[in-house]
């Protein structure tokens, strides 16, 4: 896969030079490039903001450095294939924008944009970039632009960081065997819609704790439903949204007792409510 990001800031993007993603592109599963977008600038003082029309505070990134920069990658990628004979950057990219007004970025997102050949992200300063160089690769290209979560940040820098961790650790062969990630929280499938509970190694005793006495007492049947309850209690403590909008038939007898015992009512839909809340009914 190759990812391109383009930037006022390159040095932000320094971890990906480390741990997982550093290690995928030394061996050659991950392409990256960063680039300054001020490479992109003719004048002196290498401008890429500007005051908003309208008015109002702040400034707002110009559109003809991102325009110079996007056209620049987009054919370098072009070039690579005619030449390299199918190497990377096959297709045409896909351009991620973080924004605080962008879609939800969800595991599910995630897996998607993992199965993609090329990305190229645009991190933002200021109060974002001129709206019409979305339209205009809104036109030619797949544009997304992804929100990381319900709070407003400086910039796209840390949001870029965010995503390719957890796009390149579902690249194929990137997580050892070790770190794999079968029954991860949201991912898709078995484990769906909870929240993972807590897990314990050596020492069997530290500062006076102990572990929960089923994990060391080899019931693997038992095991299984104690981390199914626990993970049932944490989703309920941190996530009760995830209880609500919980699929009826991925709950078993077992899992709706436990729910009951935690204040949760089952509707006549086998969905769950908060006991005193309006349910299904
Ligand atoms: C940029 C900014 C204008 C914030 C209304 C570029 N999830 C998430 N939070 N924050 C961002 C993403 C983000 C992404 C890119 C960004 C914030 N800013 C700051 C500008 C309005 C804002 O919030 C500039």
């Amino acid at each position: 896969m190759r990812l391109d990001v383009v930037t006022i800031f390159p040095e932000y993007l320094e971890p990906l030079n480390v741990s997982l993603v550093g290690k995928a592109r030394a061996r050659g599963q991950l392409d990256v490039r960063v680039h300054d977008l001020r490479d992109w600038t003719h004048d002196r003082h290498h401008t890429v903001d500007d005051t908003p029309y309208g008015g109002g505070p702040g400034m707002v990134m110009k559109p003809e450095p991102w325009g110079e920069a996007l056209d620049a990658i987009i054919d370098s990628g072009e070039r690579e294939r005619e030449s390299e004979d199918g190497g990377e950057g096959a297709a045409e990219p896909v351009l991620v924008v973080p924004t605080p007004s962008g879609r939800p970025f969800t595991q599910e997102l995630a897996v998607e944009l993992s199965q993609k050949p090329w990305l190229i992200f645009t991190p933002a300063r200021y109060e974002g970039i001129d709206r019409r160089v979305i339209e205009e690769y809104g036109d030619r290209l797949d544009v997304r632009e992804v929100s990381i979560g319900d709070y407003v940040l400086a910039g796209g820098e840390a949001p870029v960081l965010v995503m390719v961790e957890a796009i390149a650790r579902l690249l194929p062969g990137v997580l050892g065997n070790a770190e794999s990630h079968r029954d991860d929280s949201f991912a898709p499938g078995a484990m769906a819609d909870l929240l993972e509970g807590p897990v314990y190694t050596k020492p069997p005793e530290w500062r006076g704790r102990g572990v929960p006495e089923v994990l060391v007492s080899g019931h693997h049947g038992k095991i299984a439903r104690w981390r199914r309850d626990q993970a049932l209690v944490r989703t309920s403590q941190n996530r009760p949204d995830l209880i609500e909008r919980c699929d009826p038939a991925a709950l078993d007898k077992h899992d709706r007792e436990t729910l009951e015992s935690l204040g949760w009512s089952e509707g006549t839909d086998g969905r769950f409510g908060l006991a005193g809340e309006a349910v299904g009914e």
